[in-house]
């Protein structure tokens, strides 16, 4: 039985081309994250989560693969990807490859060959459809905006595109399509890569009706008919072979589906990325329109994932932010006045809780949005589309650029802040996105000489998780479930108990506990908190703005 080592490990996901440059070309390489191995053994986590780093034309940074067994060269080669996965390994440090099985880039070869002829051995690898009349084959939307259709005048056809025009969905019918991918990751695996992160893995599965859609235009490609037989057949194959650690990115999907892709004895993935408590501050769904968060919506999100998740078997990553979301500080924080506070709370409000917490770079150190003001500064094809989306539909451009301050995927992808230098120490060159104006406030060595930084407190949350098992194994109750500015629950096994407070908010609030939760001096212990003299005891308890506290109750 292989253990089940990935349940107390914390994953630290690195964006390659915003990590660190040591070339001078402006974008990241993997000799620059060599050179970061022994900071982030310090911090504390487990395992290494690298985006894409295979030969890409970069159009979606890297998720638009064209060729899954080269490096692409900004990057580096091979011969230093091998050097990293050695250096990681000699300081216990696991490496997980991101792997985007869903669509390739249209520059791979199999796509090119696919194109070239309807009778062509590939041909089957992607989706083509006759139009309708002259229009797409359904009105089935990419996620990037748009039709997910795109004519190709070679062969008279459509091909599906969920994402970018250039990312062609491969078809996961196509046994052949299968045994490509498993054999791919069979290449990465023998050279010793620890994992996993499956990029949209819930698309795979369309169905094969290809039937219109009278709902957002992505109901019969999410979670589709064959979605749990794709991945058992994966694990079979593939995973089942080795000591692995997967995460699925599940594309607006539910908790049900999530239970079935991770409880062990279905044996498809360990856990999941759901994105449900990551559009709280979507109005109506819609991601492109400014709004502040739902508190309310938040807290049940998140309780209700991990009592049914619990309850159900299954499995979380525990994340705010990624390489697609902006900065968890400035959506759901303060990046100013209580910056250090609330980055702190929001960090104990889910590192507490069960499952296995991602720490996106730059987050350990409470890096914040850019605030871009200029359409120059910007580098994704997703805010690309919107802004031209958007203009169409009549929007000023001062209203599209103070959404995309907001909601953009570039926040997060702006270089990390390494230290007060030009570029904050990521490149000597000229980086590939423009650096945040606050770098010399925020950044690594700053965090590092300061024993009351973020770094530091996200390096004892680490550590907590690695002495007490019940933040793994505890199960999740929670309480002041009406309070409309501190999310409080209770963490239990039976022998003992967390009580978790955090104050989303700016301002003091006083709580009162349920009365079976009265601190004492004698059965309570204060295990972490982000202000210094937070001791309470008794019911009553002052929280200061963003105040998070754990007691510990034996
Ligand atoms: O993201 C899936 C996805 O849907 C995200 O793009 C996100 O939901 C969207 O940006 C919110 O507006 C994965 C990768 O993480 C992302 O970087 C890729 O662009 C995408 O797949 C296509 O591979």
């Amino acid at each position: 039985m292989l253990t089940a080592w990935w349940k107390n490990a914390v994953v630290y996901q690195i964006y390659p081309k915003s990590f660190k440059d040591t070339t001078g070309n402006g974008t990241g390489d993997l000799l620059g994250i060599i050179d970061k191995l022994d900071y982030l053994k310090k911090l504390g986590v487990d395992v290494l989560w690298l985006t894409p780093i295979y030969q890409s034309p970069q159009r979606d940074n890297g998720y638009d693969i064209s060729d899954y067994y080269s490096i692409y060269p900004e990057y580096g080669t091979m011969e230093d990807f091998e050097r990293l996965l050695k250096e990681a390994h000699k300081r216990s440090l696991k490496i997980m490859m991101d792997i985007v099985i869903n669509h390739t880039s249209t520059e791979h070869e199999w796509f090119k060959q696919s194109k070239s002829s309807k009778d062509n051995p590939y041909r089957d690898f992607y989706i083509w459809k006759d139009g309708v009349k002259g229009a797409p084959p359904n009105n089935w939307q990419s996620k990037f905006g748009g039709s997910a259709w795109e004519y190709d005048e070679t062969t008279g056809q459509y091909y599906l595109h969920l994402f970018d025009v250039t990312q062609a969905d491969l078809n996961w019918e196509n046994e052949k399509v299968r045994e490509a991918l498993y054999e791919m990751m069979h290449f990465w695996l023998k050279k010793g890569v620890d994992g996993f992160r499956l990029d949209v893995i819930n698309l795979i599965s369309k169905d094969q009706q290809f039937p219109q859609d009278d709902t957002d235009g992505r109901k019969f490609y999410t979670d589709g008919p064959r979605i749990h037989e794709f991945l058992h057949e994966m694990n079979e194959k593939v995973f089942s072979k080795y000591d692995l650690i997967t995460v699925g990115e599940m594309s607006s999907t539910s908790i049900d589906h999530c239970i079935n892709y991770t409880k062990p004895e279905r044996e498809e993935l360990n856990m999941v990325f759901s994105f449900h408590h990551l559009k709280v501050d979507y109005p109506n769904g819609d991601k492109w329109t400014k709004a502040d968060f739902d508190f309310h919506a938040l807290k049940k999100i998140l309780s209700d994932w991990q009592i049914e998740m619990n309850q159900g078997g299954g499995w979380n990553a525990l994340f705010w932010c990624n390489h697609d979301q902006p900065r968890v500080v400035s959506r759901f924080g303060d990046d100013g006045k209580y910056h250090k506070e609330s980055a702190k709370m929001l960090a104990t409000a889910i590192h507490m809780m069960q499952g296995t917490p991602y720490i996106y770079q730059g987050e350990e150190f409470g890096m914040t949005n850019p605030n871009f003001n200029s359409i120059e500064d910007y580098r994704d094809v997703e805010s690309f589309n919107i802004f031209e989306i958007k203009k169409n539909e009549g929007m000023s451009e001062l209203e599209i650029l103070d959404i995309l301050k907001q909601k953009s995927r570039d926040n997060s992808r702006t270089p990390v802040q390494w230290d007060s230098s030009r570029n904050a120490g990521f490149t000597e060159g000229t980086p590939w996105i423009n650096t945040a104006e606050n770098s010399p406030e925020i950044n690594a060595e700053n965090a590092m000489q300061d024993p009351d930084s973020i770094f530091y407190y996200y390096q004892k949350l680490i550590q907590l998780r690695k002495n007490y098992d019940i933040i793994m194994d505890g199960d999740f109750e929670l309480i002041l479930e009406d309070d409309k500015e501190v999310f409080a629950y209770v963490r239990s096994n039976g022998v003992e108990k967390m009580i978790v407070l955090n104050n989303f908010y700016g301002k003091e609030k006083t709580v009162t506990l349920p009365s079976h939760f009265h601190l004492d001096g004698e059965h309570c212990e204060m295990l972490i908190s982000n202000y210094e003299d937070s001791a309470a005891l008794g019911c009553q308890i002052n929280l200061r703005p963003y105040e998070s506290i754990v007691y510990h109750i034996k």
